[in-house]
């Protein structure tokens, strides 16, 4: 096929621009190969990625154990639906159950659908077991959550950008400030039909924000306390990326409905899921919910290789050890930093605020300068710059990093 000739940089782009939906506006560079912490473009310069697909390659790119999982069970049986059992699906769902500590798993596709899903078995909770009058369920959220883009979720976001006109907008959503416990308290105190609090355990798009230590735990207890859901979205702080299986495992939190995406699968396949223990999940009964690929055998087989690989590679005792290292080599430049403010994260979910206010342009620049210099980065919000390497890093890559990081900025001083 002639559209599948070797194509220039700038064709590639002029092709996305004419033929595809502007909904992106993406770093100037064409990527065509994937290999562990490397990409390469369409030159064939090579790149340390360090955004890791936000987060869905935590195993590298391409990870030999997932991509053959997924070419056997693609060569074998890939899509039954639901309406007929396969030799896979349960298989997946004990896997992950156990992984994770939960009584059963709901499968889905993308982080978005397993947020809805979330959403929908929370209220439907509320309304059969804790007896909340029908419709008149509600559910807390955070200001600059972000959950997805579904009409739904973006009700309750307060991104003018991800919101302007498109609504009518779901109701039934209560929003506080995150890491305010106070606020949650008084939320819980004075609405009865409060059904769960949706929360994510660092909130990544708004810029990599960690919580105060504690401030899980004490939610947590509160939303036990009230009798409400406490619902973790680890569609992006998951599957090891903060230096424990779930960021929530750092303060032992074990929450009633967890929400898994992007790394369940490496990256390899769309596989989002859905966790909850029986009082929650047998809520649900044939015909309330579904999707025609959740729980495919490919996603099935993908999933199962990607957590796999996870324990097997120790990913998550890396991404502690080397998140630290991280923070600690540009904390000592920043303390003699005119452009870089501080440094935040855990494990090796990180960012960087550069020292210029949200409009400008800066951190856009430093990415295109970090591009040049053979690694790449992308700004969250305006002058936070996000950076989070594939987990299967060593030592030497991530100083090597560290190094073209600190060189970079120091252009911009
Ligand atoms: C974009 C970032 C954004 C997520 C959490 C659910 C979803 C996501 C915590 C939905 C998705 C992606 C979506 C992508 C950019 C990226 C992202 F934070 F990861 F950087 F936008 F905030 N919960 N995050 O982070 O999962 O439906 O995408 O599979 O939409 O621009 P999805």
């Amino acid at each position: 096929m002639a559209i599948l000739n070797q194509l220039t940089s700038q064709q590639a782009i002029d092709l996305e621009n004419k033929y595809g939906a502007h909904n992106y506006h993406p770093l100037p560079v064409v990527l065509s190969r994937g290999e562990g912490v490397f990409v390469w473009d369409i030159d064939g310069k090579q790149y340390y990625d360090f955004l890791s697909a936000y987060s869905a390659v935590n195993q590298g790119h391409c990870h030999p154990k997932i991509v053959n999982a997924m070419v056997q069970q693609a060569q074998t049986l890939t899509l039954t639906s639901r309406a007929f059992h396969n030799n896979m699906l349960g298989k997946y769902e004990k896997f992950a159950c156990e992984f994770f500590g939960f009584d059963k798993l709901l499968p889905m596709n993308t982080g978005a659908e397993a947020v809805e899903t979330a959403l929908k078995l929370c209220r439907k909770w509320a309304y059969e077991v804790k007896g909340i009058d029908e419709n008149e369920a509600e559910i807390i959220v955070c200001e600059n959550n972000f959950h997805g883009r579904t009409t739904t979720i973006i009700s309750f976001s307060n991104d003018p950008v991800a919101r302007e006109n498109f609504g009518p907008f779901t109701n039934g959503f209560l929003k506080i400030e995150y890491n305010n416990l106070e606020a949650l308290e008084n939320t819980l105190k004075n609405n009865p039909n409060v059904g769960g609090f949706l929360v994510e355990p660092i909130q990544g798009e708004a810029g990599v924000y960690v919580p105060s230590s504690g401030y899980l735990a004490k939610a947590k207890a509160l939303c036990e306390q009230y009798n409400v859901l406490f619902i973790a979205d680890e569609v992006q702080t998951g599957i090891a990326r903060t230096g424990q299986l779930l960021a929530v495992n750092h303060e032992n939190v074990t929450p009633d409905i967890l929400i898994l995406g992007k790394a369940l699968s490496g990256g390899v396949y769309p596989v989002s899921a859905v966790l909850a223990n029986n009082t929650v999940m047998d809520v649900i009964k044939p015909g309330n919910h579904g999707s025609t690929f959740g729980g495919n055998p490919v996603a099935a087989a993908v999933a199962i290789a990607a957590l796999t690989v996870v324990k097997e590679e120790q990913l998550s005792d890396n991404a502690e050890t080397l998140g630290k290292l991280f923070r600690s080599e540009l904390n000592t430049y920043i303390k003699t930093s005119n452009i870089a403010k501080l440094v935040r994260g855990k494990g090796l979910l990180n960012a960087i605020v550069i020292n210029d206010d949200e409009e400008s342009d800066t951190a856009w620049n430093i990415c295109l300068a970090l591009r040049d210099n053979g690694l790449l980065a992308k700004p969250t919000h305006g002058n936070i710059i996000r950076f989070a390497p594939p987990l299967v890093i060593n030592e030497n890559q991530l100083l090597d990093c560290v190094r073209i990081i600190i060189k970079i900025l120091k252009q911009f001083e």
